[in-house]
């Protein structure tokens, strides 16, 4: 485990979940021991939209009933943008930090983050894979990192925010600057990050992208053709809406 360069805080831990049974257990062990050894105050909001397996009995079964965590569960698939939307809604610490499930950028992440938005008084920082001193340990596939690649160009011209990573499942954020924007988001699927940049750009919050290690972990929840194309449908739309 790092040192820590930073005090302690308050935090809340958002991880949208679906069908995550097989991945989500070790993922908040790991992050408990790490709240605990930190000395965080933390609250984890694992946010279930009709999984069709065990996941909310599994991540019951972990943070348990009625302590400081909050299972949120609904019965239809909204999506990940939906999700993360419900989960922030009901952060309760200063800090909040969206992480996927599978932790593909490592908890201690977070101390980079926390660092950097502190130090530079910044309303939110994102993780990036795509930055000079991104560390990726196992790469996506081909055809994923081109998808990826490609959506950041396209994402960049038609929203024009200059950031070389938007997706990263690991943001840092001020709950109370970002709070007042949560209501104005529409993207329930997996461009919903993008809806929240231009948002938080256009109130003039400070934002920053900061390198982070990333590692592919198997079990990815993105259809190959339908997310692709329906996160395109989401940038126009998001350009639209301006
Ligand atoms: N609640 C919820 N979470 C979702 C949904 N789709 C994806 N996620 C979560 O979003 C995170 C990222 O998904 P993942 O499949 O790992 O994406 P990838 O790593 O980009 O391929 C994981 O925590 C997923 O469980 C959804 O429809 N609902
Ligand atoms: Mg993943």
């Amino acid at each position: 485990m790092p040192t820590r360069n930073g005090a302690a805080v308050g935090l809340s831990i958002v991880i949208p979940a679906f069908n995550e049974a097989g991945r989500i257990a070790a993922s908040l062990c790991t992050i408990l021991e790490y709240l605990a050894a930190e000395g965080h105050d933390g609250e984890i909001i694992v946010v279930d939209d009709g999984s069709r397996d065990t996941t909310v009995e599994v991540v019951r079964g972990i943070l348990g009933d009625g302590g400081p965590h909050q299972l949120l569960t609904g019965r239809a698939n909204r999506g990940k943008g939906f999700s993360v939307r419900e989960g922030a809604l009901a952060a309760t610490r200063p800090w909040t930090l969206l992480s996927d499930a599978d932790l593909s950028t490592p908890i201690a992440e977070l101390d980079r983050l926390l660092t950097t938005a502190v130090e530079e008084e910044l309303d939110l920082v994102m993780g990036s894979r795509a930055l000079a001193g991104s560390r990726i340990g196992v790469y996506q596939g081909w055809l994923r990192r081109n998808m990826g690649r490609s959506f950041n160009l396209v994402m960049r011209a038609i929203t024009g925010l200059p950031f070389k990573d938007t997706q990263c499942g690991f943001k840092l954020w001020r709950t109370e600057s970002i709070r007042p924007l949560l209501g104005r988001l529409t993207i329930d699927g997996f461009a919903w990050d993008v809806e929240l940049l231009v948002l938080a750009r256009r109130a003039g919050l400070r934002l920053a992208e900061v390198p982070v290690e990333w590692n592919d972990v198997e079990g990815s929840k993105v259809a190959m053709v339908a997310d692709p194309l329906r996160m395109l449908r989401d940038l126009v739309r998001v350009r639209l809406r301006r």
